[in-house]
This record gives structure tokens, C-alpha cells and sequence, in this order.
């Protein structure tokens, strides 16, 4: 039988055309409900994963929309909440797979409760404890996941953020719509033709530890890319912004360094620059990378090219699923079942 976590890593393109078209349906009563908070700061919040989801969120919901927006943990929002919100100018978008996890839905109720912030719920579960304590929900009532590690509804999740972001834009961001409606059969082509190739680098048993860099939107996928190796694999794995990498982490990378840089159009002349450096270390590389950026990837052990015509902001969309591959593959190849994580729970309450 096939693993559950693999499973649902390669149905989820086909989980966003139905998230898609059941978001289409709701675009009116989005905008009706939601523009009169265009004012306020946005602050995504979320534990893990979801944190992570929050990370890109933000970031393409402020370039979408010009609405300021933040990412912090949901811990922060419980045990620092007069910092996260000096003053009732915010909103809370608490984002959660499960809807119950202990720390999300306390940071709900105290947002909503203790400081009157509006609070719009992004769940995968419409029947949930977070759903309950919040004023609106955007929920799916599909592709529910039984894996314990978290995997398809990540961009699940994170297309629902940017579907609302479009409905909120004063723009009518046509190519960025254009680029949603095509992406998903883009994807699934790009992760099914790779599969091979990325369980041939996840065979590499030399590689010890593992370094994931992105920046902009790619920054919280290079967490979430960290968060998946260390629970599927039980290997040391980091995540940062690119540039950050240079600044001090740069000494613990050796020849049993394994390091994926996540290029994007924006900040590609000073990302590139990390490349040769990670090779003059000892790494193996994988530069995940657009057409446009193709000059610059010469020295990379591993190359991965999305389709062209894709922006920055849906580049999320290409890479997750390679990196998902290459956490379940990696486990495989050390004989450890992803479906069974160590010392994991699908939920965390305490
Ligand atoms: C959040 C989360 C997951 C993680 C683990 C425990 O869950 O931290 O990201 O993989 O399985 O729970 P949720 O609040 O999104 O349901």
C-alpha cells in the first residue's frame, strides 16, 4: 500500500483547482466582508507549519493588496499579545490544518476577546474549536489529510490567502489570475517528471545536514522545506533567508552539507552569489529556478527550471512539492517511515 504522506503529496494539485473553484464561489461576500479592514495591519499567525504558511502569506498578501501585514507565532500572539497588537488597528488571520491546535486557538480568543481584533480563520477543518472562537472562516471541506506531517494543505492554504488577496486588490491583476487558473497542471508536471531525480539526490547517505534558502516568499517555504526533513527524516535541518546564510551559518557547512537555494526574480543577482560560495564549502546544491534565471546557475550540483512565465509569487506553488519529495524521500532512504514521525502528534494541545 501506498504511504499515506506521499499520497497526499501528489494529489494536491488537484485539491487547489477544487479549492480554487470553491473560492471562486465566495469572491462577492469576501470583498463585502473583508474591505472595510484595508486600513488595519493583517498579522498571520499560525504554530509549525502553519506558522510558515503565515510567513508567505504575508508576504504576498501585502504585495498583492498594499495592505501592511505581519507574520508572528501564535505563542507570541498568547504570551506577548500587547506587543503584537499596541493598539484594536489589526486584524487576525489564525491559520490552522486541524482548527484545534491549543496555542492557535487560544491566540484566537484572546485576540478577539481581550483586544476586539477581528479574527478570519483559515482552516482546513469548517467544524473546528478555531472556526468557533473566530468572527469569519475561510474552511475547505475536501482534501482532508490523515498524515500526521503536514503536506498538501500548506499551498492549499497559502492559494486561499492569495485568492483573497486578489478579491481585496484595487488592481484587477489579471496575469497573476491568469497564472492561478494554470499553475496546478504546471505543478503536478513538473513534481511527477522529477520524482526520480529527487529520490536519486535524497539516496545521497553522505549528506548529514541540510540548509534551505529562500527569500521573499520563498523565505517561509524555506522553513516549512527545514520543518519537513526534521520530522520526516530525524536529520538537523535549517531554514533562512539566503543572504542570512553568509552571516555565521556558513561554518557548519561541509562536504556532508546538503543545500537547496530557492532563487527568485527579485532578489536573484545577490541569491546567485550564494552558489559558488556553498560549493567552495564542500555542499551538494539543488537551485530550484525560472528561465529567467538560468545564467546563473551553472555551478549548482542539482537543477531544477520551473515552466517560464511564472512571478515570483506562485513560484511557491512549483517548489514546495519538489522539496516535499525530497523530505519523504530521504526518509525512505534511511529507512525510517514518514507516515510515523517520532515523537510526533497530528495535533499539538497541551
Ligand atoms: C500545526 C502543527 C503541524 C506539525 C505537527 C503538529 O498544526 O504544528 O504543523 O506538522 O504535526 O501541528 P495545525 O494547527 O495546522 O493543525
Amino acid at each position: 500500500m501506498d504511504s499515506v504522506t506521499l499520497t497526499e503529496i501528489k494529489r494536491q494539485q488537484k485539491g487547489w483547482k477544487e479549492a480554487f473553484k470553491y473560492l471562486e464561489t465566495k469572491s462577492e461576500n469576501v470583498k463585502v466582508k473583508f474591505l472595510k479592514y484595508k486600513n488595519r495591519t493583517w498579522i498571520f499567525t499560525g504554530c509549525g507549519t502553519s506558522l510558515y504558511i503565515a510567513q508567505t502569506a504575508s508576504y504576498c498578501f501585502t504585495k498583492i493588496t498594499g495592505i501592511q501585514s505581519k507574520a508572528v507565532a501564535a505563542s507570541e500572539v498568547i504570551i506577548s499579545p500587547e506587543i503584537v497588537f499596541p493598539n484594536n488597528e489589526f486584524v487576525l488571520v489564525p491559520i490552522s490544518r486541524s482548527g484545534t491546535t491549543t496555542e492557535i486557538v487560544l491566540a484566537a480568543r484572546k485576540s478577539g476577546k481581550e483586544f476586539s481584533i477581528p479574527t478570519i480563520a483559515v482552516s482546513c477543518t469548517s467544524e473546528s474549536e478555531l472556526v468557533g472562537e473566530c468572527d469569519n472562516a475561510i474552511t475547505f471541506p475536501f482534501q482532508r489529510e490523515e498524515s500526521v506531517v503536514m503536506t498538501g494543505s500548506f499551498l492549499t492554504m497559502l492559494l486561499s490567502i492569495i485568492h483573497l488577496a486578489l478579491e481585496l486588490s484595487e488592481d484587477t491583476n489579471e496575469k497573476l489570475r491568469s497564472e492561478l487558473t494554470t499553475l496546478p497542471d504546471g505543478s503536478e508536471k513538473l513534481m511527477l517528471s522529477n520524482e526520480l531525480y529527487i529520490k536519486g539526490i535524497a539516496g545521497k547517505l553522505n549528506l548529514i545536514e541540510f540548509v534551505f534558502l529562500g527569500q521573499g516568499p520563498m523565505y517561509g517555504l524555506a522553513n516549512e522545506a527545514a520543518l519537513k526533513m526534521q520530522e520526516m527524516t530525524i536529520s538537523v535541518a535549517q531554514g533562512y533567508n539566503t543572504l542570512e546564510y553568509r552571516h555565521g551559518p556558513k561554518s557548519t557547512c561541509t562536504e556532508n552539507t546538503f543545500a537547496a537555494v530557492m532563487l527568485s526574480d527579485n532578489g536573484i543577482n545577490l541569491e546567485a552569489k550564494l552558489i559558488p560560495e556553498l560549493k567552495d564549502f564542500g555542499a551538494s546544491t539543488l537551485v530550484l529556478y525560472s528561465d529567467t534565471e538560468r545564467e546563473h546557475v551553472n555551478k549548482a550540483d542539482f537543477k531544477i527550471e520551473i515552466p517560464k512565465g511564472y512571478t515570483d509569487l506562485m513560484k511557491p506553488f512549483f517548489y514546495l512539492p519538489l522539496l516535499q519529495f525530497l523530505g519523504y524521500y530521504r526518509a525512505v532512504a534511511k529507512g525510517i517511515n514518514p507516515d510515523s514521525p517520532k515523537n510526533l502528534t497530528q495535533v499539538v494541545k497541551f
